[in-house]
């Protein structure tokens, strides 16, 4: 059957990417691209997009039929930061727009699902040193509250019902060509764009804030790769944890000086203290490079290059 994709939330930080990948991979006339309004003009001018609301079951399920998809990747959530500012809605939106997709897949409509998970599944009782793939979880913010229900999900409709989802807990995300939106590890964006622009930067974390990060094109190929793996290859149905490098705003800050010598850095410490505080400061990720060989490419160094090269 030939591979026909929808993604949903294709405007966002990691969609906007992924639509670009997936357009390369499966050809621009086999990949629908959807998002609640038309947010970027390369994902909407480059292919088909179509707007809907992640939230509409029917909506969904009409544009399944109408382009035969086969692979649905569901991008659309509320991050960290802005969850906190409005659980309610970050509960529905995270939520049922899973079930939507989970449910089109247990009726038969869809063959095979991504939906991202993220480290904001641990909380403050995880042991924050390489974390393992199984460990006490007990998140204290909505998203990672809504992240840690939502592979329990999908583990149950594999289980259950034999859906076929795929998920990786992403680490922080770094790239460069959209803005990235409400997440605690935003930081590691903005400050390669004020490290040009103004040669100096205020960090909303403290200096020693650890936390496990990863640039795009990692966190991109990780996807592609998981979800093309054999089925039999995917042995664990709640969510893979997943690493790149781990750093401190400190180390970004001095990786920065290396290229921007009078670059400074000052530290205020904001109410995304205490989210980053609840989280992981590195991460196991062995089960990922035994089941599908997974295996990361950016170190820090490498991606300071890329950042700083690709926004002058
Ligand atoms: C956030 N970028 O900060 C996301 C991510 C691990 C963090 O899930 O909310």
């Amino acid at each position: 059957m030939k591979t026909k994709v929808l993604i949903i939330g294709a405007c966002g930080q990691i969609g906007t990417e992924l639509t670009h990948k997936l357009r390369d991979i499966y050809g621009i006339d086999n990949v629908v691209a959807s998002d609640i309004r038309k947010l970027n003009n390369d994902v909407v001018n480059n292919g088909i997009f179509e707007v809907i609301n992640a939230l509409d079951y029917n909506q969904i399920e009409h544009l399944i039929e109408q382009y035969q998809i086969t692979d649905v990747y569901l991008m659309a959530a509320l991050l960290s930061a802005t969850a906190e500012k409005n659980p309610a809605f970050a509960w529905d939106l995270n939520m049922n727009s899973l079930f939507h997709v989970l449910n089109l897949a247990k009726a038969g409509k869809i063959k095979k699902i991504f939906w991202p998970s993220s480290i904001a599944v641990f909380g403050p009782t995880t042991p924050r040193i390489n974390t393992p793939q199984y460990t006490i979880m007990e998140p204290t913010t909505v998203y990672g509250i809504s992240k840690q229900t939502g592979e329990r999900w999908c583990e149950y409709y594999n289980k259950q019902y034999g859906v076929d989802v795929r998920s990786i807990r992403y680490p922080g995300l770094i790239s460069w060509t959209t803005e990235p939106g409400g997440g605690t590890t935003d930081y590691a964006v903005d400050i390669y764009h004020k490290a040009l622009s103004d040669g100096a930067f205020e960090c909303f974390l403290s200096e020693d804030t650890a936390l496990p990060m990863m640039y795009m094109d990692d966190a991109i190929r990780a996807t592609i790769e998981i979800m093309q793996a054999d089925e039999d290859k995917i042995k664990i149905r709640s969510s893979y944890n997943l690493s790149g490098v781990s750093f401190t705003p400190k180390e970004i800050a001095t990786e920065i000086k290396k290229h921007i010598p009078d670059f400074t850095i000052t530290y205020k410490p904001d109410f995304r203290q205490k989210i980053a505080d609840s989280w992981p400061a590195s991460i196991d990720d062995s089960n990922a490079r035994e089941d599908w060989q997974w295996k990361h490419q950016f170190d820090l160094a490498s991606m300071t290059i890329e950042m700083l090269e690709n926004l002058k």
